[in-house]
C-alpha cells in the first residue's frame, strides 16, 4: 500500500488523545516505525584515511591516549591504543546524491540532490545501554522520560488556549509499543502506542520491565535533548541528516537499503523490521521480536551496524517537509546542516528533529523505514521504545 495516508505522533499528541481534544492537523506518515569497545584499533602516525596523529591530537580527557607494551614485544614494539575512536569507523570523504530512490519514497524525501560532505567518524553501532549508563553513572543526568512534562513548554507546542491537562498525566512516561489483539487500521496508531508511567531507558517495555542482561541493545526512550548531552560527554555530536544517509549507503550510489537493492523480504535478514501483519502478528523471522543486541545482522560497507531497523537514530538538523526544495537550484550542498526553521504541516507549532533508519516496527506495508533516504520527525523531547541514537565526531 501507498504510505502517504498514515500517522505520526508525538507523546504530546497521546496527552491531548487522554484529553479528548481533537486535533485535525495530524501528519501522514509511520511510526514504523559488544563490548562498548569491542574493536581496538591500533594507529600510526599517519593512519590509512590520512588522518594525522588521531591517537593524540586533541582528546577529551575521558579518552586519554594509552600506550602499553605487550610482554613478549617488551619496549621494541610499543603498540598505541587510539582511544578517542574505539567503536567508531572513519566514513570518507565525498559526494552522494540525497534522497528517494524508489516509489516508495515520500514526498519529503524529494527532489534528489547532490550532497558533499568532509569525512567524519562514525559509531559503529547504535549507542547500547552498557554505554550509556556509563554517561549515567558518570554524570547522574536524569532523562527526559524520567521527569515528569512541563506544562509551560508543552503548552508552547499547543494550539492557543489548550486546556492544561489532569496533573496524573504530566507524570514521566514515555511511549511503549503494544501490539494490538487482531488486525486494525493503519490510521489509528493511538491502538498499538501507549503513554506508560515509568517506562524509560531503564525500563523499555514499562516499569516491570529491565534492561539486565540487555547491557548490548540500543538504549531507547532517549530524546533528542539526552541524546545531545550523551554525545557532549563522550566528546561526540549526533550526525547531520546528510551525514547519516550518506554513512549508510555505505559507498554504495543510489540503492535502496544499506546493503545495496536486495528486497528486504528476500533471501537471509539484513536487519532487524517486523514481518508479518502490522501492528498484531509478528512472525519473528529474523528471530527478534522488539530490538536486537548490536551487531546482530551484518554491517553495511563502512562497517556500520544497525543503519537500517532495529531502534531509529536521532540526527542533528530540524526537520521541514520541505527542505530538499533549497537545493533543487544548487549544484552541490556542502556539509548542509539541515533547515534554520522546523515546519512540519502537521503540527505547525512543534519543533521537531530528523529521525533515520527505520525500526523493529518497520515493514513493506506500513513504513519502510529501513531505506537510506527515509525520512522521519519528532519533537525533541520525545521518547519511544523504538528510538535511540549514534554519535559522530570529525576528527
Ligand atoms: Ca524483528
Ligand atoms: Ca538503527
Amino acid at each position: 500500500m501507498k504510505l502517504n495516508n498514515l500517522k505520526i505522533n508525538t507523546p504530546k499528541f497521546f496527552l491531548l488523545l487522554s484529553l479528548g481534544i481533537k486535533w485535525s492537523l495530524f501528519v501522514l506518515i509511520s511510526f514504523c516505525s559488544v563490548p562498548i569497545f569491542a574493536q581496538q584499533k591500533t594507529c600510526d602516525s599517519t593512519t590509512s584515511k590520512g588522518q594525522k596523529s588521531c591517537c593524540t591530537k586533541a582528546l577529551p580527557k575521558r579518552f586519554a591516549t594509552i600506550e602499553f607494551t605487550q610482554p613478549s614485544q617488551k619496549n621494541n614494539n610499543t603498540i598505541v591504543l587510539d582511544t578517542a575512536h574505539l567503536g567508531m569507523v572513519w566514513i570518507p570523504a565525498g559526494e552522494f546524491m540525497m534522497g528517494g530512490d524508489n516509489d516508495q519514497a515520500r514526498a519529503d524525501e524529494f527532489p534528489k540532490h547532490r550532497v558533499k560532505l568532509n569525512g567524519f567518524y562514525m559509531d559503529e553501532t547504535e549507542v547500547t545501554n552498557e554505554q550509556f549508563e556509563k554517561f549515567v553513572q558518570a554524570t547522574g543526568y536524569v532523562t527526559t522520560a524520567e521527569k515528569d512534562v512541563d506544562w509551560n513548554e508543552l503548552k508552547k507546542q499547543l494550539p492557543p488556549n489548550t486546556p492544561k491537562p489532569d496533573q496524573e498525566l504530566l507524570k514521566a512516561a514515555s511511549l511503549v509499543f503494544v501490539k494490538t489483539p487482531e488486525a486494525v487500521n493503519l490510521s489509528d496508531y493511538s491502538q498499538w502506542w501507549q503513554w506508560m508511567h515509568g517506562a524509560n531507558w531503564k525500563h523499555p517495555q514499562g516499569p516491570q520491565s529491565t534492561i539486565i542482561g540487555k547491557e548490548k541493545y540500543p538504549v531507547v526512550h532517549i530524546s533528542w535533548d539526552d541524546a545531545n548531552a550523551y554525545c557532549k560527554w563522550a566528546g561526540k555530536r549526533l550526525p547531520t541528516e546528510a551525514e547519516w544517509e550518506y554513512a549508510a549507503r555505505g559507498g554504495m550510489k543510489n540503492t535502496i537499503y544499506s546493503w545495496g537493492n536486495t528486497p528486504v523480504d528476500s533471501g537471509s535478514f539484513h536487519c532487524n523490521y517486523w514481518q508479518g501483519s502490522f501492528p498484531n502478528q509478528n512472525e519473528n523471522l529474523d528471530g527478534f521480536d522488539n530490538a536486537s543486541p548490536a551487531k546482530s545482522f551484518m554491517p553495511n560497507s563502512y562497517g556500520l551496524y544497525d543503519m537500517s531497523g532495529n531502534v531509529w537514530e536521532w540526527c542533528a538538523d530540524l526537520y521541514n517537509n520541505n527542505y530538499y526544495n533549497e537545493f533543487k537550484n544548487v549544484k552541490v550542498a556542502i556539509n548542509p546542516k539541515g533547515p534554520l526553521k522546523s515546519y512540519d504541516p502537521d503540527e505547525p507549532m512543534a519543533t521537531k528533529r530528523v529521525m533515520r533508519g527505520g525500526s523493529f516496527l518497520c515493514n513493506e506495508s506500513y513504513c519502510s523505514g529501513y531505506r537510506n533516504s527515509s525520512r522521519m520527525k519528532s519533537t525533541q523531547d520525545s521518547g519511544m521504545e523504538h528510538l535511540g541514537f549514534r554519535c559522530v565526531k570529525n576528527k
